[in-house]
């Protein structure tokens, strides 16, 4: 490990800022990591990690906290109907599923034993792209590098004025972790990962991601103008009626909170102004159809650390413009198939993860690192 001792603010204690702010950390920056919530909570449900990520987890030393957290499933099956159309197992790609707590907790204990100092009900309202972070309570901290992982309302970037294009998708989700109540759903495949699709008598999707043997991992799926699909707590008896078999979880997905969201996108001309680097949502949010929102935001988040500690202070800004070059192809290309697929639904064709879609999952962002 190389003693930069140069200062870093990260703006965002999600996947992204707590895997840059670790890397960093674990280099030798003095780093901060603002985190506007009154604590280190992830949002949303269940998870589904791949080989890019995992690389990640194990450059940073958590790969161990974060197998036993976690579960490999035997196959990612795809059904129309509840008629099995395919069983991927992606030739030994490593991929994992778990709760996004526990990966939260994972990278959290992770950036606090990197010597992160983290700050919650620290919001950050603007940032400037000679170096420095403006706080909602006025304070400006100044810093050779600033990372932008605010998410998808981020504002580090809105303040700065990145040119962008948003999408919503027609199509939306709601999330939710329920018991696995294994041993009510009969027999079957229970520990796979299951898609299961829905056209007649209207659109609907489930799917089914076990994160642990007491845990379970469910997207509903509807269109936005169906509101009895959309409707949050879940409409028990549309959902049943579709996907009877899977009755035993959608009993407690009824009780359980929820949100239901619209896919979004975005996409901007650049990804770095001066010193600030924007990671994760903030930069790529793209549609979740092949799980990469979170692995392509911590990929970047990593790279852009090692981007940044292998440049000197004076050539920060052409470090960060180098590492946009290198790793915004992959990223893009992985945007615009997430989206072609949510716009499409022909992930429920089966047999979609070819070697072309698994490009991202099949990267190893940790190659060259320091
Ligand atoms: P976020 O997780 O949004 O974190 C941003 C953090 O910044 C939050 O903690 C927030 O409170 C904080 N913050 C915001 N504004 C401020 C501010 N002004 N000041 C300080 N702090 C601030 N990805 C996968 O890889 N696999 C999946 O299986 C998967 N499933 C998904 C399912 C759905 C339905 C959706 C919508 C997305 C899914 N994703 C998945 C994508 C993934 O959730 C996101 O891409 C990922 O969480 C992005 O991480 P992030 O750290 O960039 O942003
Ligand atoms: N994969 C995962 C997921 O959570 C979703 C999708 C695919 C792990 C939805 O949340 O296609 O929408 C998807």
């Amino acid at each position: 490990m190389t003693k930069s001792g140069r200062n870093a603010q990260v703006a965002g204690g999600g996947f992204a800022g707590l895997t840059a702010a670790t890397a960093l950390a674990q280099r030798g920056w003095d780093v901060t990591l603002h985190e506007k919530a009154p604590d280190l909570r992830a949002f949303g449900a269940g998870i589904v990690l791949w080989n890019n990520s995992l690389r990640v987890v194990e450059a940073l030393g958590l790969l161990d906290q974060l197998e036993s957290r976690s579960m490999v499933s035997p196959f990612y099956e795809t059904r129309i109907h509840n008629e099995t159309v395919s069983r991927e197992d992606f030739d030994g790609l490593p991929w994992r599923n778990m709760t996004r707590q526990d990966l939260h907790d994972v990278l959290a204990e992770g950036a606090k034993a990197a010597g992160v100092n983290i700050r919650v009900d620290s919001e950050v309202v603007s940032a400037d792209p000679e170096g420095s972070l403006t706080l909602a309570d006025g304070t400006v901290v100044e810093a050779d590098l600033v990372i932008g992982a605010d998410g998808v309302t981020s504002k580090v970037r809105d303040s700065i004025g990145f040119e962008q294009e948003r999408t919503k998708s027609r199509d939306g989700i709601t999330r939710l972790i329920v018991p696995r109540n294994k041993h009510l759903l009969g027999p079957g495949d229970w520990d796979n990962v299951i898609d299961f699709w829905n056209f007649e008598p209207r659109v609907l999707r489930v799917l089914y991601v076990p994160c642990d043997d007491e845990r379970l991992y469910l997207a509903l799926m509807s269109p936005a103008d169906d509101p009895e699909g959309s409707a949050v707590p879940i409409n028990l008896d549309v959902w049943v009626e579709n996907f009877p078999h899977l009755e035993p979880v959608l009993i407690p997905a009824a009780k359980a909170e929820g949100r239901y969201d619209r896919y979004q996108t975005n996409l901007l001309s650049n990804w770095t102004a001066g010193r600030v680097a924007l990671i994760g949502d903030s930069a790529h949010a793209m549609c979740p159809a092949l799980a990469q929102g979170a692995g392509t935001a911590m990929s970047n988040a990593y790279t852009v650390a090692v981007a940044a500690t292998q440049s000197s202070t004076e050539g920060l800004s052409d470090a960060l413009v180098e590492w946009e070059k290198a790793e915004r192809g992959i990223t893009d290309r992985c945007q615009a198939r997430s989206a072609y697929f949510a716009e499409t639904r022909s992930m429920s064709k089966g047999n979609q993860f070819t070697q072309e879609m698994l490009e991202t999952a099949l990267y190893n962002p940790t190659v060259q690192s320091v």
